[in-house]
């Protein structure tokens, strides 16, 4: 009798041992929070709040649905970022939870197929645009749980994580800090497949290290393709194997003179790679036929003007072009869309296409009708600027409407889809106001709610909704050179277009934007990014001087 009784007060004592040294999970009670008003930017499809708090703190792990290497990937990129957020460094591990604290769950969605390009990244880069990116989020008191049928979806998801968790701890409780999140449940789902954001890096080169500094930010937005535009009159950027002279001659100067830059076929590997550790595309841009003198320095017989060639480093356009006529010209454009295909896993080769102004009007059909099939050939789909379609495109081509309303009718006639980027809206390299330091107006000024305002639904008169491939905002580079110059033009105007091209009509206006917007200084800060502090914005944390404009 005593023996029985010893042994049972054993196990009671063990225990009671054991429970004590089982972790707690912390509950805390905030219901001030709400998950609308966390700035979520761009906002999700669907919100709905609840009386729950998430208590994210160091015992807090991040609970992955299987060891593939995506979800790994997706695990590492959460415990980087809640890091650099918070300081903490959460675990990201497979099956369950070890302790019993407040865990977020990577999932996938239950009723999910598992197309390839769901959950492999090979497959996902080869065809990111027909993926289904929607997710589902819900933050209970003791879980925050992530699904989705993709890992593009859940790699979304963790932007609306990121931006859900506070600028600081909120709470404390048996001397951890504590991090609080609205409790409720996010349904979320983006209205365009393509978003995204184009970087001149040939009029001022552009760094690979400032390159992924800007697509660090672009997927903050939930932004998912950086189309570069490669080459122009003043320079030449990539590597080309069969001809050297591009970047040795083509690649040494940009506008205002200075030595250029160029990069190496390995270092836009590791870009490429870059962005598609952030579900991001790389779009080549080598545009053609006019936009080419760089490369006509490098190679004259390239060359179809009819004048002397030599490097350029103003800012004129429409005066350069490429020779329609002669066999040798097309060898050589079979050559570089050869080697950037190999580089370039994405669906898309953008051949450029504009302002060919010295081009007769026959070539430039001749010139585009070929290079179009050189695209094919090579396994990819061309996009041009809106021009190409004054050539024989038909749907298998994309146009990117950035000027001409006709064109963007004769695009939809043939039935191509129609990537709309209209300069007077979407370009970030136009001025805010005519003091604006940086940037050009020859569209018209461009301040932040001039920018958010439009329906691309209905922007362009007679593209219906089903041709509408997505969004782009290009930067071009004429008056910027550097990481602070580009952030000045893109900030705060290119989480608009993120949201334009995210978030469905019903949601959007101008008035809830502007508060959603005024909260991300604090990420602007954090990151360094020397934003324009509009005067439209009720910014939350102090501006920052706006540069003055330099007097010549
Ligand atoms: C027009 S947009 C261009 C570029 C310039 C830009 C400056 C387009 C297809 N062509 O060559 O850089 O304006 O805003």
């Amino acid at each position: 009798m005593l023996k029985t009784s010893l042994s049972f007060c054993c196990v009671l004592l063990a225990l009671v041992f054991l429970s004590s040294c089982q972790e707690q999970p912390i509950q805390i009670q905030a219901p001030e929070l709400e998950i609308s008003q966390a700035g979520l930017l761009p906002i999700p499809s669907e919100i709905q709040e609840s009386d729950a708090a998430f208590a994210l703190s160091e015992s807090t792990q991040i609970v992955l649905a299987d060891d593939s290497e995506i979800m790994k990937l997706l695990g590492r990129f959460a415990a980087e970022k809640i890091f650099q957020k918070t300081g903490v460094l959460l675990s990201a591990s497979v099956g369950k939870a070890q302790s019993n604290g407040n865990h977020i769950f990577l999932n996938w969605s239950p009723d999910s197929e598992a197309a390839p390009a769901h959950r492999d990244i090979d497959a996902y880069l080869a065809d990111p645009y027909s993926v289904n990116e929607a997710y589902e989020m819900e933050i209970s008191n003791r879980a925050l749980q992530i699904s989705s049928a993709s890992a593009a979806g859940l790699f979304r998801a963790l932007q609306t994580l990121r931006q859900l968790l506070p600028e600081g701890a909120t709470h404390q409780q048996n001397k951890k800090d504590i991090w609080a999140l609205a409790g409720g449940q996010i349904k979320d789902a983006p209205a365009y497949a393509y978003r995204g954001a184009m970087l001149d890096v040939a009029r001022h080169f552009f760094s690979p290290s400032e390159v992924k500094r800007y697509i660090d930010q672009l997927a903050y937005y939930k932004i998912n393709t950086l189309h570069l535009h490669l080459t122009d009159d003043q320079g030449w950027r990539l590597e080309i194997k069969a001809w050297p002279k591009l970047t040795e001659i083509g690649g040494q100067t940009e506008v205002g003179g200075k030595s250029g830059g160029f990069y190496t076929q390995d270092q836009y590997r590791d870009l490429v790679a870059y962005a598609a550790a952030h579900f991001m595309t790389i779009v080549p841009e080598v545009d053609m036929p006019g936009h080419t003198n760089a490369a006509s320095v490098a190679y004259p017989f390239l060359n179809g003007n009819g004048k002397e060639v030599q490097l350029y480093t103003g800012t004129a356009v429409g005066f350069s072009s490429w020779d329609a006529n002669k066999e040798a010209v097309y060898d050589f454009v079979t050559d570089v869309v050869g080697e950037i295909t190999a580089l370039s896993p994405g669906p898309y080769f953008h051949l450029g296409g504009d302002e060919s102004h010295v081009t007769p009007k026959a070539d430039y059909i001749k010139f585009v009708d070929r290079v179009t099939e050189i695209v094919r050939q090579a396994g990819k789909t061309p996009m041009g600027w809106d021009e190409i379609v004054t050539a024989h495109t038909d749907s298998s081509a994309v146009a990117q409407f950035w000027a001409s309303e006709k064109n963007a009718a004769l695009a939809v006639e043939k039935g191509m889809k129609v990537l709309l980027s209209p300069a007077k809206k979407a370009y970030l390299d136009m001025q805010y106001h005519e003091n604006s330091p940086y940037g050009l107006h020859w569209a018209g000024y461009v301040p932040v709610d001039t920018a958010y305002i439009w329906t691309p639904e209905t922007y362009a008169k007679g593209v219906p909704k089903e041709l509408i491939l997505g969004i782009e905002a290009p930067l071009w580079s004429e008056t910027i050179s550097n990481s602070k110059e580009l952030e000045f033009l893109a900030f705060p105007r290119l989480p608009g277009y993120a949201e334009l091209a995210w978030s469905i009509p019903e949601n959007r206006s101008w008035e809830a934007y502007k508060k959603r917007l005024a909260k991300q200084s604090h990420y602007f800060d954090r990151q360094g990014i020397g934003y324009y502090p509009s005067p439209l914005i009720d910014w939350e944390t102090p501006n920052q001087k706006e540069p003055k404009l330099a007097k010549d």
